[in-house]
């Protein structure tokens, strides 16, 4: 049954149905309060907590003989944690009604209006509502002497060691400050600074927090206050507590404000006076069109009457002030399921699960995907088909699956397993111990990768097909004239000449670029190839040490690792590359179009002067690049390496060679000059 139906219940006469629904709600609310105040691990989003309090609101207004004394709407926040001293407030820490829509807000208006009697608008103070842990702040005669989270409003926790670790938090006040100064305001984690901790402590297998707000808090109820120093933690103040009267106060709330920021306190600076409801409205707008942009999350704003005598006409019922009202935006973390898990595959080929979610409203937008990473995160999360799940969609980027609400899982919810094949080109996928990605290995024919690997394969230092620049290869992506590289060397110049702003001269000079760039280098087309971490310096140590392709493409992984800066990483991306069949097909196609090379046992045989020795670079040439110098080391049949080991035969330094001109010293190692190196060359 839902809240309509009993509403549609006109003689609104007691069931047991509604008594179990009643207590039902009481005992889902009290617990989800202990989560959210007392363990800051919340297992619902704020979404569903306020429609189920909401719900047992309006239920209680309906049938007034079941409120009682313990209801949670009766009380705030939740109770004090055992582990820090007590601390009662000498004025209660009250807490805010809600607004969720227009009407809402017009509605506390009207009341406002009606209560006061006042035909005129009124003034308004608004300022965000920072997403974090309301905290009061004792200063006497200057000094933090106190501090104390909200807790239960009544009674809350002695945080003041932690409090003290907050930077921008003055230990000392300014000014002409009343000799006793309660404060209250909210600290809070920037949404820069949270998502790094995060990061963090996902690489190092931590606990991270769903929210800044949680965040906040946990940090907050560090029993060690030199865990807290080391969170990024700010606060803002939003209204003063018990104050001695010995400095006059402002006659207005933002009067008030502005006196703290005078006595060094921080506050937001988003806060502005404002006339009349229409203002308020303008103001709750322009602040959520900025929502992304602030630094902090924010989670709707707070509306104030100005006028600190109209306040206190006004006056509280039980929990809130009549003259505030906190009018929430849209929420930003929902609850929903995820009916299906698909696999995307980037533009390198890492494999990404998307959950495809029940459609639902999250910060105004309807969502339906969310990204789940990599299988360590769907591992972390414990996430499973049919779960239902708390999505979380913070500015721009992208949903994100928070966690799973573990009491919702259905018994019949599947695990989530990643393809072994690319679920583009069907190509088989490698995940590297220890690294999170899952990836495609069939690069050069992947649907979703041949854009990257065909400008890299026709780049410079690859193929070095010139005038093919990366707009034409995109275009003939397009047109899906070329589907892999093999098919560059299928092209003719009476096709080329058909596309947009392209005669028949450059047709002519492209295809010319084409045919030229077939007569290539080993490492060249090693390199082209694009094998994952395979950069010019191992592709070149590749063919030096192999040979020719075939031996390559047929070495053990073992036998891989025995070149020079090829480790066990590295190796697997080879071997895997030339595993797959698609790739082989690939080179075989261009083999079969005409590109060669030289033997480089040829080549190395006639001037293999240098076979057996390691050389290591250093420093700067002047007669020619180290690239040149390293070139004719290879020709000669020498290895060149990166970094100096027992094995260097000898180090070549130029001018201010640096760490491995000292290694080399240690080790007792050749050292060349470059003239030494000329004479090498020459014998
Ligand atoms: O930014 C906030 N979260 C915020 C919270 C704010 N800007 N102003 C607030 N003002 C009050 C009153 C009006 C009661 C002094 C508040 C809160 N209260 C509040 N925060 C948590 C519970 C109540």
């Amino acid at each position: 049954m839902n809240i309509k139906d009993l509403f549609d219940d006109s003689n609104a006469e007691v069931t047991a149905e509604i008594v179990d629904r009643v207590a039902q709600l009481r005992a889902l609310l009290t617990r989800y309060n202990r989560e959210y105040y007392e363990l800051d691990e919340p297992s619902v989003p704020d979404a569903e907590y306020d429609r189920l309090f909401r719900e047992l609101q309006q239920l209680e207004q309906q049938y007034p003989s079941l409120i009682t004394a313990s209801s949670p709407t009766q009380k705030v926040g939740g109770k004090a944690l055992d582990a820090f001293a007590q601390i009662r407030h000498e004025m209660p820490m009250l807490s805010l009604d809600n607004a969720l829509t227009d009407d809402e807000f017009h509605a506390f208006n009207k009341r406002i209006a009606e209560r006061l009697d006042r035909q005129e608008a009124i003034e308004f103070c608004c300022e965000p509502k920072l997403d974090g842990a309301a905290v009061s702040i004792l200063y006497e005669n200057g000094e933090l002497t106190q501090s104390a989270t909200r807790g239960d409003g009544q009674i809350g926790e002695d945080i003041t060691a932690n409090v003290r670790t907050i930077r921008n938090i003055p230990l000392q006040l300014e000014g002409k400050f009343p000799q006793r100064l309660e404060i209250r305001g909210e600290v809070f984690m920037p949404l820069q600074a949270f998502e790094r901790y995060n990061a963090r402590a996902a690489n190092k297998g931590e606990k991270t927090f769903a929210n800044p707000r949680n965040a906040a808090a946990g940090s907050l109820r560090q029993l060690d206050s030199r865990i807290t120093a080391q969170r990024p933690l700010h606060f803002y103040a939003y209204s003063m507590g018990v104050v001695s009267d010995d400095v006059e106060l402002a006659t207005t709330h933002f009067g008030r404000l502005t006196q703290l920021q005078q006595w060094g306190l921080p506050i937001s600076d988003e806060i502005r006076v404002v006339v009349g409801a229409e203002e308020c409205l303008a103001y709750y707008h322009s602040i959520l069109a900025r929502r992304a942009q602030l630094r902090y999350e924010i989670d709707g704003i707070v509306v104030k009457v100005n006028d600190i005598a109209l306040q206190q006409d006004l006056g509280f019922v039980s929990r809130a002030p009549r003259w505030a009202i906190a009018w929430k935006f849209p929420a930003q973390e929902e609850m929903t399921v995820i009916r299906d898990v698909d696999f995307q595959v980037g533009r390198t080929g890492a494999i990404t699960p998307v959950a495809r979610l029940e459609p639902v409203a999250v910060g105004g937008v309807i969502v339906a995907n969310a990204t789940l990473h990599n299988a360590d995160e769907i591992e972390r999360l414990d996430i499973r088909i049919g779960d239902t799940v708390i999505i979380r969609r913070a500015g721009d980027v992208i949903p994100q699956v928070v966690q799973v609400v573990p009491e919702r899982r259905p018994a019949d919810a599947r695990m989530i397993t990643f393809p072994q094949q690319c679920p583009v080109c069907n190509s088989h996928v490698e995940r590297i111990a220890g690294e999170a990605v899952t990836r495609c290995t069939g690069g050069l024919i992947c649907a979703a990768q041949r854009r990257e690997a065909i400008k890299h394969f026709a780049s410079r230092k690859a193929m070095d097909i010139d005038g093919l620049g990366e707009k034409l290869i995109e275009l003939l992506i397009e047109r899906e004239w070329i589907k892999s590289p093999a098919d560059l060397y299928r092209l003719n110049e009476r096709e080329l000449a058909y596309l947009p702003r392209m005669g028949d001269k450059s047709a002519k000079k492209i295809i010319a670029a084409i045919n030229a760039s077939k007569e290539t280098t080993l490492p060249r087309f090693l390199y082209a190839l694009g094998i994952r971490e395979v950069g010019e310096a191992t592709a070149t140590n590749l063919a030096q040490h192999f040979g020719d392709l075939e031996r390559i493409a047929t070495a053990s992984q073992a036998e891989l690792e025995e070149v020079p800066d090829v480790g066990a990483v590295v190796a697997n991306h080879i071997y895997q590359f030339f595993r797959e069949p698609h790739n082989q097909q690939v080179i075989d196609d261009l083999l079969a179009l005409g590109v060669h090379w030289p033997a480089l046992e040829q080549r190395a045989a006639a001037e293999a002067t240098l076979v057996g020795q390691t050389f290591v670079l250093t420093g700067t040439l002047s007669q020619m690049t180290r690239d040149e110098a390293k070139q004719a080391l290879q020709a000669r049949g020498a290895k060149v390496t990166g970094s100096v080991s027992a094995k260097t035969t000898a180090v070549i330094a130029g001018d201010n060679a640096g760490s491995k001109l000292t290694k080399a010293e240690e080790l007792g190692i050749t050292i060349l000059s470059e003239a030494d190196l000329i004479d090498l060359l020459q014998k």
